[in-house]
């Protein structure tokens, strides 16, 4: 896919998701991807903290035709190498990850670079970095990610849709429950992983989510 207005492009997400490939057992990537892409999520990021780095790139290479089918944005968490690997259509950083610049110059000016935040402070740092969006989170508790930080809750939202220039992403326990006040509190697609990864039909949670998210927001997602 050829970026042309990287911001406009994340503003123009619906619904975030996640993939675990431990959670949603035995399916693998290609079945995982397909299933989302076909429930109409148009932005896929691939987090994975145990497969090869080789055996990464085969799959990037496998998935990597649905995005341009579907016209969906395929971003690397973690790694920027990885992502440059499988022209993936960006990479997605932790506080812990390595600094913005060094990801910027491994991608590209073309790029989406996301950033994890989880205070006000960092949220506000990014705004001077060269990022394209933030993820802000966890807004509600979650077990899929150990966090050194308590739920946000849903007044963080409400903040950051006051103070924040950036497209931003909550992330954290949402699922088909609180998504509707998620929406109604901020942020441009609301992240998703356990609520669609444990699903029993992916294709069929990702579609209701996004129904939901189209109905609160008002908008075509
Ligand atoms: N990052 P679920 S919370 C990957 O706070 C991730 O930055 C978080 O999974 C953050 O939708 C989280 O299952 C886990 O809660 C999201």
């Amino acid at each position: 896919m050829e970026i042309k207005n990287k911001k406009e492009i994340c503003r123009n997400w619906n619904l975030y998701v996640i993939t675990d490939l431990a959670m949603a057992a035995p399916r693998n990537y290609i079945q995982i991807i397909r299933e989302v892409l076909m429930g109409g999520a148009n932005v896929v990021q691939i987090r994975d903290k145990t497969t090869p780095f080789e055996e990464l790139i085969e799959v990037g290479l496998k998935i990597k035709p649905m995005f341009e089918e579907y016209g969906a944005s395929l971003i690397v968490n973690d790694n920027p190498y990885l992502a440059k690997e499988i022209d993936a259509d960006g990479a997605h950083l932790g506080q812990e990850d390595m600094p913005v610049d060094i990801a910027r110059e491994i991608l590209g000016a073309n790029k989406i670079i996301g950033l994890s935040t989880h205070t006000k402070a960092q949220a506000i740092h990014a705004m001077f970095l060269d990022v394209d969006y933030i993820g802000i989170g966890p807004i509600f508790p979650t077990s899929t990610k150990k966090s050194e930080y308590a739920p946000l809750g849903i007044p963080m939202l409400q903040w950051m849709s006051r103070e924040i220039k950036l497209p931003f992403v909550p992330i954290g326990g949402i699922n088909g429950d609180n998504i509707k006040e998620v929406c109604l509190n901020g942020g441009t697609a609301p992240a998703v992983a356990s609520a669609i990864m444990k699903s029993d039909n992916l294709t069929e949670t990702t579609r209701e989510l996004i129904r939901t998210i189209k109905e609160t927001k008002g908008r075509n997602p």
